[in-house]
């Protein structure tokens, strides 16, 4: 067993290297609680060590997938984003949260001139994308000893990496503050690491340094616990609202200005009580429609379902039907689906057996998502009955 994370050394030089030449960097995360906390601390890391080394700042991209639009991970539209960000300079893209199950946009990516570092914790499929550099706890050769960070946590790690003892304890309050937020809101294994930044980011949140934080304190006024308020940022962060492949919470994370960050969290909090309504409604409804039914899988999908509370809504079925619960999106040409099933079941496998009927899945034993044509849609319902049995 190691202590160190294959390829986080290397992952940390190359980047090192990026502010040192001035390269142009673009950062591509998920769009959750998780991505957000990524980008945001590999984001001021750099920015951190191009001051300290007297650099340039480095001119910086940041993009995060429209899940509602374009599914999770890397995909077309996100790329053809970032390639006209690009220009026609060199560039370095790191994704967050993302990238290990993308193997043709990875491909794509390298075409337009990308050299591409994958910073993923998610699971690793047969199939790995040729990316220049790939940190993952869970790929195959990876021989470190902890293997369930939260992708924020393991990019903590990689701005240790980066920064090494010229990291001041300010930058280190803060990054493990958004490591805390990620290691909970990806409902990670509370061992080894995160168990220690859980309880040190928990202990000082009260003594945050962010304007954004600090609005919500103020807003929702004084809690129970120290847990119940965090999941109240992280239901906020969970909910992705888009613009322009920005998500608005990266810049409401990030902002100096008090009186604007009070504003946005009553907008926030407005907008979550909404969704939580929506939340609710769709499970009672599929509740009452599902109870009866006798297959060992839920295969659902609708045009009016939104992808984007579908996981809320799948993790309550499971927990109320005791089965795998897929639900999906229905768009004009595919679905995008999110799926959640009972401890015991491999999310991931059981898609494993269906690959050739999808675009593309990926995600967690206990959690996954896929997007698939919707020609294939009886296709994938068939092939998961007979994964789990009639
Ligand atoms: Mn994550």
């Amino acid at each position: 067993m190691e202590d160190k994370i294959r390829n986080i050394e290397l992952a940390a030089a190359r980047i090192k290297k990026a502010v040192l030449d001035e390269e142009q960097i673009a950062i591509y995360g998920d769009s959750d609680m998780d991505g957000v906390a990524s980008v945001t601390i590999l984001e001021e890391a750099v920015c951190n060590l191009a001051s300290l080394l007297k650099k340039k700042i480095p001119k910086i991209i940041i993009a995060f997938p429209d899940r509602d639009k374009e599914g999770y991970g890397l995909n077309e539209r996100a790329l053809a984003f970032l390639n006209k960000k690009k220009g026609n300079k060199k560039s370095l893209l790191i994704t967050l949260d993302c990238g290990i199950t993308n193997v043709k946009e990875v491909e794509e990516a390298r075409k337009m001139g990308f050299e591409v570092i994958i910073v993923d914790h998610h699971k690793v499929l047969d199939e790995v994308p040729e990316a220049d550099i790939i940190v993952d706890p869970k790929h195959p050769l990876d021989d470190c000893y902890f293997k369930e960070y939260a992708n924020a946590g393991l990019t903590f790690k990689l701005v240790e990496e980066i920064l090494g003892d010229q990291m001041s304890s300010y930058l280190r309050s803060t990054f493990i503050e958004l490591v805390m937020l990620a290691t909970i809101a990806d409902m990670m294994a509370e061992e080894e690491e995160n168990q220690k930044w859980i309880y040190e980011g928990l202990l000082n949140i009260n003594k945050s340094q962010r304007p954004a934080i600090l609005a919500f304190m103020e807003i929702l006024g004084p809690m129970n616990s120290k847990r119940e308020f965090v999941n109240r940022i992280i239901s906020v962060f969970n909910t992705v609202k888009m613009k322009d492949h920005r998500v608005i919470t990266y810049d409401f994370i990030r902002t100096n200005n008090f009186e604007e960050a009070k504003e946005k969290v009553k907008e926030f909090l407005q907008d979550a009580e909404d969704r939580q309504n929506e939340i609710r409604a769709l499970t009672e409804n599929l509740k009452e429609e599902l109870k009866n039914d006798l297959s060992n899988v839920v295969f659902k999908g609708s045009r009016d379902y939104r992808a984007d509370y579908l996981g809320a809504v799948a993790s309550r079925l499971v927990g109320f039907l005791g089965k795998p619960v897929f639900l999906y999106a229905q768009k004009k040409d595919l679905s995008r689906g999110t799926v959640r099933v009972p401890k015991g079941i491999d999310a991931v496998k059981a898609m494993d057996s269906c690959k050739e009927v999808l675009m593309m899945y990926g995600g967690h034993a206990p959690a996954a998502g896929f997007t698939v044509k919707n020609e294939n849609l009886e296709k994938f319902k068939d092939c998961l009955i007979k994964y789990f049995g009639k």
